[in-house]
């Protein structure tokens, strides 16, 4: 197959002006009838070619004449008509079906519901058009369907409805925004509806619907207040108000990932929409309120404005990322929200950056564009975004984003249109800083101190590289955005935070007036994605640990002396007494009443697994694990009177609140006895199994769920068993079942996650369930999944084979834990390696997963 190069984008020879749509539904014979209104715009030879595919055509017509078998071809992918007038109407009738789609792209069912998934290049399973984002067009829409789908919705304002005969009925929806095909919808089914309203700050009225399986509007509730709670804030903070009268949500349970923006009319995974205390996690809460507002706020960034071609996807994603973060700092807190996307940040995205997979974050050619929604993509894309706003200012930042929603408008763009605009908006020449989306790879930073007492001076020298990544050898120097501040040896601030941009390979600054000898604490707030070292010693981390004012830099320090404990231990260097010495200093962070319990969960949590290994080189999981383990064990002992203490004072009698404070305490509560479970002596046991036992909403079950399942034996059995026969009948609350399997590690873990997937409940055809179990597995249970024997990666590999048959968008996100291959120890890397040879000899394999094994391999 040939790659797609953006140096290839040709403008399309004609715009379609109007598209109006004809939906006759039946689950395994759907009737669609386009008529498209068509004008050509470039060279007069161009032929008309429309994307379509698995689509059968019934007829097709010009101007409302049929046309002749000689006067269009048609192939697997695409509709050729030769010779067109310079405007016309072109209408085509096919038939496509719903029922037998198990790719969830295009039209399929779901729960015997309609629904639709177009992004990126699900349309041409629909209907014959340009499926571009380029290509932006106004649509009317007609749904006819059985009266037993009452709910018929699609994008933008509902109009005429009626009675066709007996047994069917239809709906006409008119979007007044012109939009790309990708950002169409369409859902009919039986559906229960939550309500509500919202004053725009125009003062205009806008109907908010959440539409959900019957009996579940209840659970929509949080997302609704997410929803009301997110427009508002896009008034307030970037001006954007929202521009049709209905906004409506609809929850599917087979969803390929988490949401999608369609105008008017998100679809979300039921997964990231519905919540209660007795069946949702607080994390689940706060990933409801996070995708609800990255959902809405595409409504601007992405949907009024969207991407020219799909290079520009971080255009879209890598903005809209940041806006979410943003919300949600503003919604619980900014160092805890920075902490946990950083952590999101380094577990994904730079070990994405670091192996066969790394591409920059406007990559310049793909096989298959699903494979690009990658965390490089998003997640880098928004630190992008975030060192903009460093670098330029608040005040700046805003005026180059008004210019360019103001600029844009109804237009499908470049990134190179929205970093002008923020060059304009600033007077700065932002050429430079551009690499950013050029260049891939995690630039590795070091900064050396050297301290004059008499002088009372102190030189920094800032270095920069970027190691060469696949089709780059060579890197620039990148403009980095280094925030510095200088405590004492006691902890007092003796410099504030200060912004050195570091825009050259090496660098030095001299600040004077240093009244002692500093401790350094650098890249504050995580100010670059970058890796730092320092030249540091344990004990200036040690004063960080205690006394830095930005929380992030606190939070670092500690993780950083844990990790180099546990990375010595693994080595078989352990040095006792340092991890005495970090035992004594967590507990006494534990005790500072000036800090929040949500941030004290977080300094009880040791780096993760898949964190160490990507330290490492090459990877040992066994020894990470274990050495992980000793570490957490000595930590339940040593402070376990003031764990068993914390455990109970966190304890909270009242009503189940979702608030951020509330679900601190339920996190602290929780990492308690997560590390007390390395210590299973009896009273911890019976402390955790009354905590399972006592937990009256889903943060608490889970929460004791994981160390008994970790602990084993007994306490493992019964608790699943319980678990199960509770919640057989819930099924996001059954994924969490499966999930919590596959994090087991014990050593059976393995062999009962290969018998769990013949368990009646294992529905592999649910991307939900399949990730719960098997890519939960595979990537956060490394001790199991990398067993010495080899049969973690043959299992995935089964897994990905099986999937690839009938779901490639899926099957194509579980190769990931196989690609990391190279950084492995040689007996285990070559064992991934050749499982990755296996499923790329598989014949009829996807172009996604070909694309992925391929790159990996390579
Ligand atoms: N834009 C969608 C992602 C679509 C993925 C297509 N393979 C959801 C989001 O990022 O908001
Ligand atoms: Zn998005």
């Amino acid at each position: 197959p040939q790659p797609v190069r953006l140096a290839d984008y040709r403008p399309f020879p004609f715009a379609i002006e109007t598209t109006r749509l004809v939906f006759d539904l039946h689950p395994t014979a759907t009737k669609v009838t386009a008529e498209l209104a068509i004008r050509r715009v470039g060279d007069a030879t161009e032929p008309l070619v429309l994307d379509g595919e698995r689509l059968k055509l019934l007829s097709i017509a010009i101007d409302g004449q049929a046309l002749g078998a000689n006067q269009f071809v048609v192939d697997a992918e695409h509709l050729t008509i030769a010779e067109v007038p310079d405007r016309f109407v072109l209408t085509t009738e096919v038939e496509i079906d719903p029922s037998s789609n198990k790719a969830l792209t295009g039209l399929y069912m779901s729960g015997g519901r309609f629904c639709t998934q177009c992004e990126a290049e699900g349309f041409r399973t629909i209907t014959y058009f340009p499926d571009r984002p380029d290509v932006l067009s106004r649509y009317t829409v007609r749904i006819e369907a059985d009266r037993k789908f009452p709910h018929l919705l699609s994008n933008g304002n509902p109009g005429a409805f009626g009675q066709v005969g007996e047994t069917r009925h239809f709906l006409e929806w008119t979007d007044p925004f012109p939009k790309p095909c990708y950002l169409f919808a369409l859902v009919a089914g039986d559906l229960d509806v939550l309500a509500d309203k919202f004053i725009t700050m125009s003062g205009r009225e806008v109907a908010l619907r959440i539409l959900v399986d019957p009996g579940q509007a209840s659970r929509a509730a949080y997302a609704l207040d997410s929803l009301k709670r997110a427009m508002k804030w896009d008034e307030d903070t970037f001006g954007r108000e929202y521009d049709l009268d209905l906004f409506a949500i609809v929850a599917v349970r087979d969803f390929n990932f988490g949401a999608m923006e369609n105008k008017g009319l998100n679809i979300f995974n039921s997964a990231l929409l519905l919540a209660d205390p007795e069946t949702a996690t607080d994390l689940d809460y706060e990933r409801i309120e996070a995708v609800v507002a990255h959902e809405y706020f595409h409504n601007w960034t992405g949907n009024r404005i969207t991407c020219r071609d799909w290079f520009q996807l971080c255009l879209k994603e890598g903005f809209t990322v940041f806006r979410d973060q943003s919300f949600s700092a503003d919604q619980r807190g900014a160092a805890v929200q920075r902490i946990k996307d950083v952590r999101a940040l380094r577990a994904r995205q730079f070990a994405e950056d670091a192996g066969p997979l790394a591409h920059p974050v406007r990559p310049s050619s793909y096989l298959k564009i699903d494979n690009f929604y990658t965390a490089t993509i998003y997640e880098k894309g928004a630190e992008i975004i975030r060192m903009l706003k460093t670098i330029l200012g608040d005040a700046a930042f805003r005026k180059g984003s008004d210019l360019y929603f103001d600029r844009h408008d109804g237009q499908a763009t470049t990134v190179e249109a929205f970093i002008a605009c923020f060059a304009e908006a600033s007077g700065r020449d932002l050429t430079a800083f551009f690499d950013w989306y050029e260049q891939a790879g995690t630039p590795s930073v070091t900064i050396d101190t050297d301290y004059d007492a008499a002088a009372k001076a102190l030189t920094l020298t800032l270095t920069q590289s970027t190691a060469p990544t696949p089709g780059q050898p060579n890197k620039k120097p990148l403009p980095i955005p280094v925030a510095i501040g200088l405590l004492s040896a006691e902890g007092e601030v003796l410099r504030d935070t200060e912004i050195v941009l570091l825009d050259q390979a090496r660098q030095t600054v001299r600040w004077e007036g240093v009244t002692s000898a500093p401790v350094l604490s650098a890249l504050r707030g995580f100010s670059a994605p970058v890796n730092l070292t320092t030249d540091a010693r344990a004990s200036d981390r040690y004063v960080l640990f205690a006394a830095d004012p930005d929380l992030f830099n606190r939070w670092e320090a500690g993780q950083t002396l844990a990790r180099d404990l546990i990375l010595a231990r693994a080595a078989g260097t352990p040095d006792e007494v340092g991890e005495e010495r970090y035992a004594d200093a967590l507990g006494r962070a534990l005790v500072d009443d000036a800090a929040e319990p949500a941030f004290k969960a977080l300094l009880l949590a040791l780096p993760s697994e898949p964190d160490l290994a990507l330290m490492s080189d090459p990877a040992d999981p066994a020894a990470l694990h274990e050495a992980r383990d000793t570490l957490r064990t000595r930590i339940a002992v040593h402070l376990g009177d003031l764990l068993r203490r914390l455990h109970g004072e966190m304890q909270s009698e009242g009503e189940f609140s979702a608030s951020a404070e509330a679900a601190g305490r339920r996190a602290l509560r929780n990492a308690c006895i997560e590390i007390l479970a390395a210590d299973p002596r009896d009273d911890n046991l019976m402390r955790i199994v009354g905590h399972f036992e006592a937990s009256r909403n889903m943060t608490d079950m889970i929460g004791a769920l994981y160390p008994l399942v970790s602990i084993g034996g007994v306490a493992r059995e019964k608790a699943l068993a319980n678990f199960h026969f509770a919640w057989r009948a819930e099924p996001l609350v059954l994924d969490k079942w499966f999930a919590v399997q596959g994090r087991d590690p014990n050593e059976d873990a393995l062999e009962r996650v290969i018998a769990l997937t013949s368990y009646p409940d294992f529905e592999p055809t649910n991307p939900n369930r399949l990730r719960a179990l098997v890519a939960t597995f595979a990537n956060f249970n490394p001790a199991r999944f990398h067993d010495p024997s080899g049969a973690g990666y043959r299992f995935l590999a089964d897994q990905i084979l099986a999937v690839d048959a009938f779901n490639p968008t899926t099957a194509a996100r579980l190769v990931d834990p196989l690609g990391g291959w190279r950084r492995y120890k040689p007996e285990l890397g070559q064992q991934m390696r050749e499982q990755l040879e296996r499923i790329k000899a598989h014949p009829g394999l996807s172009r996604n997963v070909l694309e992925l094994v391929a790159k990996a391999l390579d």
